[in-house]
């Protein structure tokens, strides 16, 4: 056994740990602060390798400016009516930003393990990375952009009764969130024996999404099966796929963590707290030393219940190279941080064909050597035009809700998505329509006589 599994078993998760991010906060250049530094990287080291998950408290951002979050997030959704919400509906924005209803039934992180049909019982709205004219890019001189910077689908403000300044507290918030990312990045580089800055130059333009929800309330009865098992009803259980999770969550609670063992942790709130935990990128960074865990929201009160992630991801151009131990050799091939998440969230679409756009971001993702210009620089954020499938299309099959469940479409090649497929299979003894509705494929692409391997080669190739 490596003395990392050793490290890793020694370890028993029963509660989340509570992290204190004082010592990253106000860091000063003296002994003692490193010191400090070094016992909370300690912290963040065993929590992500045994949960993948924490608490963290002082962490910067202040309680004001939280609880007005919420109050604005309970706003949105309590003072717009639906044809309010229809004129920003995510499904017809290129970056998926918007309203997702609870009735167009998208919303769903169903896998195989999670009941067959199994929808969220909740509605969504998504803001995601702008193009900000004051953070120039050394490279081009023009403003930063990415395949995933663009505008916001911004509501009217005059029809939100019960807060001010919902556009501009959004984007502190937002802001406060990036800022945190940064901090929390830092214990992160140290945790891994890196340099305490190493991530810093992957977090200067993240292509970050913040997804407000709001989970309706379920009469308690409807989220327990007959022989008393819970009927997930909240957010079936998935991992985020990005680097790293700003979870803020209200008093209802409900979000649970799975134990390398099967069962679920309750991860309730704790006042002043945020939830973090890892996405699937940051495990493939580490080489699988930390943890993308599973994760659902189960709410058996009875009440309505509002959360806000915050998905960071790097910028585009980040390289992730597996960061290895002595004791490791390296599981993944380099990739970029762009391509890694266009291909989790389905939008590669954003960076094929002729165009010019589309060659200036492939230069991003280092797959192509193309000249680009500063008018091309300028122009991005621009609708890529070419033959693909249309949002609406793609929302349909299931394949992308809103950039944070493991992906259940085909050309998957994550092993989590393996994993998902390999046990849709057995647990359905390779029924075709059972694992089609399990996983949301398509029937026409599964062609009759596949057997198991030639299934997994097909669909996660
Ligand atoms: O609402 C929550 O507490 C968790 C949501 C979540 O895990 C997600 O949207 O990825
Ligand atoms: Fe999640």
């Amino acid at each position: 056994m490596s003395s990392l599994e050793t490290e890793r078993q020694a370890m028993n998760l029963e509660t989340l740990p509570i992290i204190s991010l004082k010592a990253f906060c106000d860091p000063q250049d003296t002994p003692e602060s490193l010191e400090a530094r070094k016992a909370c990287a300690g912290e963040i080291r065993n929590a992500c390798m045994q949960a993948g998950f924490f608490y963290l408290v002082d962490h910067g951002v202040s309680q004001e400016l939280c609880d007005a979050t919420f109050a604005r997030s309970r706003s949105l959704f309590g003072d717009l009516t639906d044809e309010e919400k229809e004129t920003m509906n995510a499904t017809e924005n290129r970056l998926f930003r918007g309203f997702i209803s609870e009735k167009c039934g998208a919303h769903t992180c169903s896998t195989p393990t999670a009941p067959q049909g199994h929808k969220d019982r909740k509605e969504s709205y998504t803001i995601g990375a702008e193009v900000d004219a004051s953070e120039i890019d050394q490279q081009t001189g023009q403003p930063y952009s990415s395949p995933m910077h663009g505008p916001n689908s911004w509501p009217d403000e005059e029809k939100l009764q019960a807060v001010q300044g919902y556009q501009e507290g959004m984007k502190t918030y937002w802001n406060e969130c990036t800022f945190l990312a940064r901090r929390i990045a830092r214990g992160l580089a140290m945790s891994l024996n890196l340099d305490e800055t190493f991530f810093d130059g992957c977090l200067k333009h993240p292509a970050a999404n913040m997804v407000l929800l709001r989970y309706s309330p379920v009469p308690p009865a409807e989220t327990v099966g007959e022989g008393g098992e819970a009927v997930v009803t909240g957010c079936g259980e998935h991992t985020d796929c990005g680097f790293l999770t700003i979870l803020a969550q209200d008093d209802v609670g409900g979000l649970q963590v799975k134990h390398a063992d099967g069962r679920w942790i309750d991860a309730p709130y704790l006042p002043g707290s945020f939830v973090i935990n890892l996405g699937d990128m940051a495990q493939r960074w580490s080489n699988d030393l930390y943890k993308s865990t599973w994760h659902r929201v189960q709410n058996p009160t009875g009440r309505e219940r509002f959360s806000i992630p915050f998905f960071c991801n790097c910028d585009f151009e980040t390289v992730v190279e597996g960061i290895t131990n002595p004791d490791d050799s390296c599981k993944y091939e380099k990739i970029t941080a762009g391509e890694y998440i266009l291909k989790r969230l389905d939008l590669m679409r954003l960076v094929e064909g002729d165009g010019e756009e589309a060659g200036q971001w492939r230069k991003m993702l280092g797959a192509e050597k193309t000249e680009g210009t500063p008018e091309v620089m300028a122009s991005m954020g621009a609708t890529p035009s070419g033959s693909a499938p249309s949002q609406k299309e793609l929302v349909k099959k299931r394949v992308f809700l809103k950039g944070t469940e493991t992906k259940t479409g085909d050309g998957a090649t994550d092993p989590k998505v393996k994993e998902m497929f390999e046990k849709a299979w057995d647990e359905n003894a390779g029924d075709k329509a059972k694992i089609c509705a399990a996983l949301g494929i398509d029937d026409k692409d599964f062609t009759d006589g596949l057997d198991k391997a030639e299934f997994l080669r097909k669909f996660c190739g």
